[in-house]
């Protein structure tokens, strides 16, 4: 049995003063039972806990960490950056290198505004895609998340779901009204809103592989076929690969699935640990974005240099050879691990991987779509997600979100996860 004293201590604590004590409701354990870790620090692939537990961490941030707690490269590249001032509220040089950075590895993207989160950056696509084709509905998919702007606070996935709100109240019927929702995978559903909507739709926005709602792939022929219908209705494409980019290939999904939005959310790892989010997509529509156009959007702190800092050490550390490779490899190898095990154990699992990230289900039958997701045993996972915690391997405390390896990930942290999986099926704890 874990000691935690001291992280019980401190939520005692938290609550008093945070609703929930937490700063972000999936971090509260709700989904899983029980009361959340508090962490004094992070070490490469480990995370330390206020009372000294380690676990090797496949949360990593919820994706943004890629090099791993703590990569000597970019506290350096944060601590020196430091020394010449964290922001400046004016445009630097680290601004145009980070959005080269973007420029050269997305492939639709040419040109970046950057923000300082993933929130930020799916309500201004949205809000330029709306101003781009003087349209105002939009198609978003049940149990994709894009952040908890009041317009996507519908069917969404990852705290919405863990915590089974029925959406959120303070969100007002006007702020919704536009806000279209059809089943992921489903092309019919999608051709049906066009047809109910003919000419009113300005966009879809799509997670191109679905990590919110646990790992969802896209199905062949799907983001090509939502491609196909928005030219052939004047709508923009919009990939949110706020968790995608990077992670499911250096390009995002769009390089890996050859399909191209015309606008491209990004966030976490971009800012190597740091808040950013950006947007970006084809020239013509991003020279709409104030001050080159009139589509309104801004923020105090974006772009900052600390947060550009952290993020180009850490694209640039991504690109060299047989980086992005080795983070890959050690996914296939976690994800093998949990199906053989659980194959040799008699239990139904789904897993489902996309480059650096990967998921699980607790479910006899192939899971795609959110209905689907819904029929998986979430009281399971519960307990598989404290079998392995108390075994020190610490996943998402979320039925509801994807798991997230490091180039730090290797050695005796890989070897130890696998062992604990083992034992975990083995002895029937999930
Ligand atoms: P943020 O505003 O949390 O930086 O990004 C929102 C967002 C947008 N789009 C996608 C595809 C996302 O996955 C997210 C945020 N992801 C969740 C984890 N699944 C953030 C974790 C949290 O809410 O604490």
């Amino acid at each position: 049995m874990l000691k935690t004293d001291r992280s019980a201590e401190l939520f005692r604590r938290a609550v008093e003063v945070m609703p929930g004590g937490v700063s972000s409701p999936v971090r509260a354990f709700r989904g899983v039972g029980g009361d959340p870790l508090f962490i004094a620090r992070g070490e490469g692939p480990y995370l330390i806990d206020a009372d000294g537990n380690r676990y090797v961490d496949y949360v990593m941030s919820w994706g943004p960490l890629v090099l791993g707690h703590a990569h000597p490269a970019v506290v350096e590249a944060i601590r020196e950056q430091a020394t010449l001032g964290t922001s400046y509220g004016a445009p630097t040089g680290l601004e145009i290198e980070l959005a080269q950075q973007v420029i050269d590895l997305v492939p639709s993207v040419e040109m970046v505004r950057f923000v300082n989160s993933g929130t930020e950056a799916t309500m201004s696509a949205l809000r330029l895609a709306r101003a781009y084709t003087g349209r105002d509905k939009f198609v978003k998919f049940e149990g994709c998340y894009h952040g908890h702007a009041d317009l996507l606070l519908v069917q969404a996935g990852s705290g919405v779901a863990t915590l089974g709100l029925p959406d959120s109240p303070g969100v007002p019927h006007g702020a919704t009204a536009d806000t279209l929702t059809a089943p992921y995978n489903d092309l019919d559903a999608v051709r049906a809103l066009f047809e109910r909507f003919p000419d009113q739709i300005a966009a879809i926005i799509v997670e191109p592989v679905a990590g919110n709602m646990g790992v969802v792939l896209p199905e062949p022929g799907f983001l090509q076929g939502l491609r196909v219908l928005t030219q052939q209705h004047g709508a923009l494409l919009i990939f949110d690969e706020v968790m995608t980019g990077f992670r499911v290939a250096l390009g995002g999904a769009q390089a890996a699935y050859g399909v191209l939005p015309d606008l491209t959310t990004l966030g976490k790892v971009i800012g190597g640990g740091l808040p950013v989010g950006a947007y970006g997509g084809r020239r013509e529509i991003m020279e709409w974005v104030a001050p080159a156009g009139s589509m309104y959007q801004a923020g105090t702190l974006s772009g900052n240099p600390l947060a550009m800092a952290a993020g180009l050490v850490t694209l640039r550390m991504l690109r060299e050879p047989g980086v992005f490779e080795r983070i890959v490899a050690v996914a296939d190898a976690v994800r093998a691990c949990i199906e053989s095990s659980a194959a040799e154990a008699g239990i139904a699992v789904q897993t489902a991987q996309a480059g650096t990230m990967f998921g699980a289900f607790f479910n006899a039958r192939p899971v795609r779509n959110y209905a689907e997701v819904k029929t998986s045993d979430a009281a399971r996972y519960g307990r598989y997600f404290h079998a392995l915690l108390e075994r020190g391997v610490y996943f998402a405390p979320s039925a509801f979100e994807a798991a997230f390896t490091s180039l730090a990930h290797e050695g005796a942290a890989l070897d130890q996860t696998l062992s604990v999986i083992e034992a975990v099926f083995r002895d029937r704890l999930a």
